[in-house]
């Protein structure tokens, strides 16, 4: 009896290792909300080859962010959210800055993306 559940209890630890090992990566999701004139978060750590769903949200009026070398070209209307997914191909530390002009501190809008292995 003691062995027969010892034996049963193995089996599932290991068809639950197998079957948690085969589990597709599921994008993780980071939000981000733009604010006249900072992104909060205004820097975020993603890991490599791990798909990311990102959003975007505006508090007040239109912005957008730009990082070339991730793939990452994304606008969002004023007091709207916007989406989209990437996967970061190389770790390094990313620089993104607001692509659309949204007043006097456009420039210092700056989104710092570190991707890591
Ligand atoms: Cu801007």
């Amino acid at each position: 009896m003691g062995f027969a559940l010892r034996i049963l209890g193995i089996a599932l630890l290991i068809f639950g290792l197998s079957a948690s090992s085969t589990k597709p990566i599921s994008p993780r999701h980071i939000e981000v909300v733009a604010k006249r004139f900072a992104f909060e978060p205004a820097e975020i750590t993603l890991k490599r080859g791990e798909p990311v769903d990102f959003v975007l949200s505006s508090a007040d009026v239109n912005h957008g962010v730009r990082i070339r070398e991730l793939g990452l070209d994304l606008r969002v209307a004023k007091g709207k959210k916007a989406e989209t997914t990437f996967t970061p191909q190389s770790t390094g530390t990313f620089v993104g800055h607001c692509s659309v002009f949204c007043g006097s501190g456009h420039g210092r809008m700056i989104l710092t993306i570190h991707v890591v292995a």
